[in-house]
Order: C-alpha cells, then sequence, then structure tokens
C-alpha cells in the first residue's frame, strides 16, 4: 500500500499529525506501507486541486486540514472550525457518516485527536510520543507559560516550532517528518539543519526586541508602539508583553508588504481580566478578528489615517483598563 497524507503546511501539528500517522499506519496496518507527504495550504479556489491521485493502490489520509467531500479522501482528522469551507461540505460530512473521517472543533491540537482516536481506533502505542504530543498541543493552544517562552523560544519544541513556520524547502520538510517519528525533540532540535536556518531568525527577533525597547510605552495598561519606519518587520503578538508583562492590551502600526497594519491585541496570560471586544473595536475602522485580537489593515500611504485610528483604539482600551483595575 502506497498512502499519500496530505498535511497541514508550515505548522508544528500539521508536521506532527503527519508524523504520528504515518507511525500509527506502519505499526497497526500495513509495516510495508510507503509514504508521501504533501503540504497543504489554506487559500482561495481549489485548494485540493492534484492532491488525489486517480490510481487506486494508493490511500489519501488528510490531517489538521479542511475537508474534502472527495471519495478518495480515506482517513481524515482536523480540528479546525473553518474545516468546511461550504454548508455542502458540511452537510456531506454529516450524511456519508464516514468511519475514518474524525472532527472535533474543541480539540485543541489535531496531534492529540488523532493520537487519542489512532489510541482507541487501531491500538497506537501513544506513550513513546507523549513529549511530543504535549508540546502540540501546546503549541497549537498557544498555551504558552510566558510571554519570555512564547517570545525567546529556548526549549527545543519552540525552536522546531519556529523552524517549521518558516523553512521552505521541500526536502527539509520530509526529513523533519521521519525525524520526529523516531528521534527526541531534542536531538532534532540540535542538528544544523535546524540551528543554521534559526540563526537569522533569532537576530530579528533580537531586533524586533531592541526596537520595541526604544520605542513601545506603556500608559494606562496600553502598550502602543510605531515601527511603520521598518519596512516588513514582522513583530510578534506575544513581544509586546514580554516588555512588559503587565499590559491589558496592545496597539501597534507597522508596515506589511502592500499594507499598513494596526495590530490589536489583549494579554493572553491574564484573559480573565479582558472587558473589550477587540472584533468589534476594530470592526468600527473597517477591521476584524476575534474578541481578544484583531487588526486593521490600511494602505501603505494612509498612515496618519492609521495613526488617528491607533490613538483613537487605545483611548478606548485605556478607559477598559482602568475600569478592570
Ligand atoms: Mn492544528
Amino acid at each position: 500500500m502506497h498512502v499519500r497524507v496530505l498535511y497541514h503546511d508550515h505548522c508544528f501539528d500539521g508536521a506532527t499529525s503527519a508524523a504520528l500517522f504515518a507511525e500509527c499506519y506502519a505499526q497497526r496496518l500495513s509495516p510495508s506501507a510507503s509514504f508521501e507527504f504533501v503540504g497543504m495550504n489554506h487559500g482561495t479556489g481549489d485548494v485540493f486541486a492534484g492532491a488525489f491521485s486517480d490510481d487506486p493502490s494508493v490511500e489519501h489520509v488528510c490531517v489538521d486540514f479542511r475537508y474534502s467531500a472527495d471519495p478518495r479522501l480515506g482517513w481524515w482528522f482536523d480540528h479546525h472550525q473553518s474545516a468546511f469551507m461550504s454548508d455542502a461540505d458540511a452537510a456531506h460530512f454529516q450524511r456519508v457518516q464516514h468511519r475514518r473521517h474524525f472532527y472535533d472543533p474543541k480539540a485543541q491540537s489535531c496531534s492529540k485527536f488523532l493520537a487519542d482516536r489512532c489510541h482507541t481506533e487501531l491500538g497506537f502505542d501513544t506513550a513513546p510520543f507523549a513529549d511530543l504530543i504535549a508540546w502540540a498541543d501546546l503549541i497549537d493552544g498557544a498555551r504558552f507559560a510566558s510571554p519570555e517562552q512564547a517570545v525567546m523560544c529556548r526549549e527545543p519544541a519552540l525552536q522546531l516550532m519556529t523552524w517549521v513556520e518558516q523553512n521552505r524547502d521541500p526536502q527539509l520538510k520530509l526529513r523533519f517528518i521521519d525525524d520526529l517519528r523516531r528521534r527526541s525533540l531534542a536531538e532534532i532540535a540540535a542538528e544544523s539543519y535546524v540551528q543554521t536556518a534559526l540563526a537569522p531568525l533569532v537576530e530579528q527577533r533580537d531586533e524586533v526586541l531592541r526596537l520595541l525597547r526604544e520605542r513601545a510605552v506603556l500608559e494606562a495598561g496600553v502598550v502602543t508602539y510605531d515601527v511603520v519606519d521598518q519596512a516588513r518587520l514582522q513583530v510578534s503578538k506575544f513581544a509586546p508583553y514580554f516588555l512588559y508583562p503587565e499590559a491589558h492590551y496592545v496597539v501597534g502600526l507597522s508596515s506589511l508588504p502592500g499594507r499598513t497594519k494596526l495590530s490589536v491585541g489583549s494579554n493572553p496570560w491574564r484573559s480573565d481580566r479582558r472587558t473589550a471586544n477587540i472584533a468589534t473595536l476594530c470592526g468600527r475602522y473597517g477591521g476584524g478578528g476575534h474578541p481578544a485580537v484583531g487588526a486593521v489593515s490600511l494602505l501603505p500611504d494612509e498612515v496618519a489615517t492609521a495613526r488617528q485610528y491607533a490613538a483613537e483604539i487605545a483611548a478606548v482600551l485605556k478607559e477598559a483598563a482602568r475600569q478592570e483595575g
């Protein structure tokens, strides 16, 4: 049997889900199975174009990625809220009741959900992968212990999370999934293919922190920063809380390709305290997001407008922070 594994690309949970399923398949279903791995990316149009083979000897599995009504989809595991691209797809999933299609939008990670299902359904021994599964669950749920853990990413699993999100080398994607099946996270993170790629990312992170130390200001519970003059500087949404762990909210301005971005967030380590609805607040300015984090995108030449919006939003959030105490 040849198994084609479609998995969520550029994502630690996606790579881990792919490795766990392949390992389960080889151990419990077919020791002689061969595998190929195809990274899948969300987007508009038919994202499954070319993903399914007409060869009847190929078994298809899709992990940590959206549903396809294609009858060739043999196995499916997902936990994304946005798993169904249309009502027709959702209705198809409900109607077919496929015994090898598994979906739980309440699962924090696909890795843990898949491992649990493979244990129950196929008797897969997940114990050797307990560390990997626990880290995938923490990472996909963004349950970082502290801003320092989220920003510095010192633990091997978090180094590998950073690596997998930026890697674009197709051969190394396969090597990484293979490594996840047989080696510890510490062993993989120490590999030169990982450390070489991480070095420039660590430099960029330090550059962001240096700039934020100069420019980010905490006032009345709200951190504001403006790095619009730094082209394409990506500020991690956790970095402001690393500098100001007590902050209630963050309002930041940056320049990304083709847009001026106004980022608005609430402190994820103090989510119990949040009273402002950031999706609603950003919505007033043509943006959107979630109750806890959102953004407004403007054109590259609308910096003055963006600064005006940022000041207004910061004022609303300072009042919210004042009442939160
Ligand atoms: Mn996931």
